[in-house]
């Protein structure tokens, strides 16, 4: 009973260790290199950190506010046909507001949460950018500059802001609303979810039921749509087959006494002649190729 409960504390032990994510604090790590861009080696990295230089307009910082934003898969589930999202869409802040957003990415690649629009004078490229290989943490700080404007926030890397990965940031109260962000705007280009997957299999099924085997006394009927050849046995495996077994009789003959080492010598040689007749083939074609330009050669 002892040993029961011991193995059993053990597997619990071990499958807490395992299901726990570990997430890399990249805060810790960073190189400062100057401009607001600080990096590590660990794939972590803020661009456009300001902590005190107040943008035009700003007579000074109106509010300090910290967030905490996660970024992942799993907070796309509620989205149907988007794959990143964040766990929040929409930021509202007063203008001058000193704002450290603490960003959390729970995937296994790389998340940003990048701002734009920015007074250029003060961010470079008007960015402020945090990025994480993840699943990992990692904080920037940034001052939000004066007057009414939407802000752009969005993972930059390839195809995850048209996968659902967008926000808006609006300061003050903004100056209109972004298109595609999900669960707040319309989408550009919307995806329709009329059937569920599973009630177009069985449509698909009961059609294919319906339609006669072979259709001679019918009109031409449009071809469906590509189907997939999900036959297990395609022609090429008939081919194999087929000359598997024509050889066999020969090679079980030819094989009779033989070990297993003479097996595979006897294979080793074979196909050394073979290679052998394919090269002589292959010099004999360069020669008559070479012979030929030779020829040509003294008529110019
Ligand atoms: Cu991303």
């Amino acid at each position: 009973m002892f040993k029961l409960l011991s193995v059993g504390s053990l597997i619990v032990l071990f499958s807490t260790t395992v299901l726990a994510l570990e997430y890399e604090e990249h805060d810790a790590m960073l190189m400062d290199h100057g401009d607001g861009h600080l990096m590590d080696m660990a794939g972590g990295m803020v661009m456009g950190q300001n902590t005190d230089t107040l943008p035009g307009g700003c007579d000074s910082v109106s509010e300090t506010k910290e967030i905490t934003v996660h970024a992942g898969h799993k907070y796309a589930e509620k989205f149907p046909g988007r794959m990143f999202a964040f766990d929040t869409q929409e930021f509202n802040f007063k203008p001058c507001t000193k704002l450290t957003v603490h960003f959390i990415n729970e995937d296994n690649i790389r998340h940003q949460w990048m701002m734009h629009g920015l007074p250029k004078y003060l961010y470079p490229m008007g960015m402020f950018h945090l990025e994480a290989s993840g699943p990992s943490r990692i904080s920037g700080t940034l001052i939000l500059p004066p007057g009414d404007k939407t802000y752009l926030v969005h993972c930059d890397i390839a195809q995850h802001m048209e996968k659902g990965m967008k926000a808006q940031l609006k300061v003050g109260k903004g100056d209109g609303d972004l298109p595609s962000i999900p669960g707040v705007t319309a989408f550009v280009i919307a995806d329709d979810y009329k059937a569920t997957l599973p009630e177009l299999a069985v449509k698909a099924d009961a059609e294919e039921l319906i339609a006669p085997p072979v259709s001679v006394t019918t009109a031409p009927v449009p071809l469906p749509t590509v189907k997939q050849d999900d036959s297990v046995i395609s022609g090429v495996t008939v081919i194999g087959l087929a000359l598997g077994l024509l050889v066999a009789p020969f090679l079980a003959r030819k094989f009779k006494g033989m070990s297993v080492s003479e097996v595979v010598a006897y294979i080793f040689d074979l196909l050394r002649v073979f290679f052998g007749m394919v090269a002589k083939l292959i010099s004999r074609l360069i020669k008559i190729m070479v012979a030929n330009k030779n020829k040509i050669l003294p008529e110019k």
